[in-house]
């Protein structure tokens, strides 16, 4: 114990795309901070969530998906980003998994996580689904030898409670690394637009979300009045825009009003937003592009 008996350190939850990490991290933190879809490789960054409790501060990492054969430049970023934070020496490591049978491949590079000498805790998600939970419970279970598991449903808030409280007690003495009250270590306007992707991936389909970058040009705070914002959003293709705007812009007018409704949810403040779109060939390609987007660090 530190001298006041308070604990701290940093638990990473990592797992394969889609599989409920950033719902867990809201779920854990009982806030929305990370954006969330249907849609696998949703995250692009790490992201900070800092829960502050009864003698403690645990500081939760949601990381991109970890995929298995990175496909272009920007699935290498994504990986690179999650097993960047596996290996900055974490106190705990959370492998958030879906209730279905794993591949070998997959059980094998995940078991690797194991040998860095910290704990490392199985929470199966989606509990609330049907399927052999059981069965894919005990795959995991045998590859990556948890600490502890746990059967979770993110999404229903189930068994959230147990795995906090294993995680609390798997933090090390420390005073906290943050100030109490604060939710996370990045700007408003990286929740800008995060928020304008989750709309991205929420109104449109196949490669649009995934080749769909935002960057936000102006925030304002204006006493008195909304905030005005800027974003960009940037796509690889001429048809790629003109599927974001839609016949007589209305499709980018929806996706205005909706990236707009979370924004000000997420501040609880009024806001105004303005989108424009852009192409840039291949971003997903290029590094400048990647550098310039806070994807390539
Ligand atoms: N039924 C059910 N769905 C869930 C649960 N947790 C997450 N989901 C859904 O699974 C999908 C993926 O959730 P995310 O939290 O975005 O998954 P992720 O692991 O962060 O995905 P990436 O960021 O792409 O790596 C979303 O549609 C969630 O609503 C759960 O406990 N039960
Ligand atoms: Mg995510």
């Amino acid at each position: 114990m530190s001298e006041t008996g308070h604990k701290a350190g940093f638990v990473v939850l990592l797992g394969r795309p889609n599989a409920g990490k950033s719902t867990l991290l809201n779920a854990l933190l009982k806030s929305k901070l990370s954006i969330v879809s249907p849609k696998p490789q949703t995250t692009r960054h790490r992201i900070l969530g800092i829960l502050d409790g009864d003698g403690f501060q645990a500081c939760l990492v949601d990381t991109p998906g970890l995929i298995e054969n990175p496909k272009d430049p920007l699935q290498n970023c994504l990986r690179r980003q999650a097993m960047g934070a596996a290996h900055e020496d974490p106190d705990v490591m959370v492998l958030v998994a879906e209730p279905t049978l794993p591949s070998a491949p997959l059980l094998a590079e995940l078991s690797a996580l194991n040998r860095a000498g910290k704990p490392l805790l199985l929470a199966l998600n989606k509990a609330d689904l049907p399927g052999d939970h059981e069965a894919a419970l005990r795959a995991y279970a045998d590859a990556v030898k948890p600490a502890a598991s746990f059967q979770v449903s993110a999404l229903k808030g189930q068994g959230v409670d147990g795995l906090l409280r294993k995680i609390v007690e798997l933090l090390p003495p420390s005073p906290a690394f943050y100030e109490p009250g604060q939710l996370t270590d990045r700007y408003e306007r990286f929740f800008a637009a995060e928020l304008v992707r989750e709309a991205v991936f929420d109104l449109y389909s196949e490669e649009v979300p995934h080749a769909t970058a935002v960057v936000i040009e102006r925030f304002r705070e204006l006493p008195g009045a909304p905030d005005q914002i800027d974003a960009v959003l940037y796509v690889e293709r001429e048809t790629q825009k003109a599927i974001i705007i839609g016949k007589g812009g209305k499709a980018l007018r929806r996706l205005q009003d909706q990236a707009r409704q979370a924004i000000v949810d997420f501040l609880a403040r009024p806001a105004e937003l303005e989108l424009w779109v852009k192409v840039r060939k291949n971003w997903r390609k290029d590094l400048r592009s990647l550098k310039e987007f806070g994807y390539l660090t």
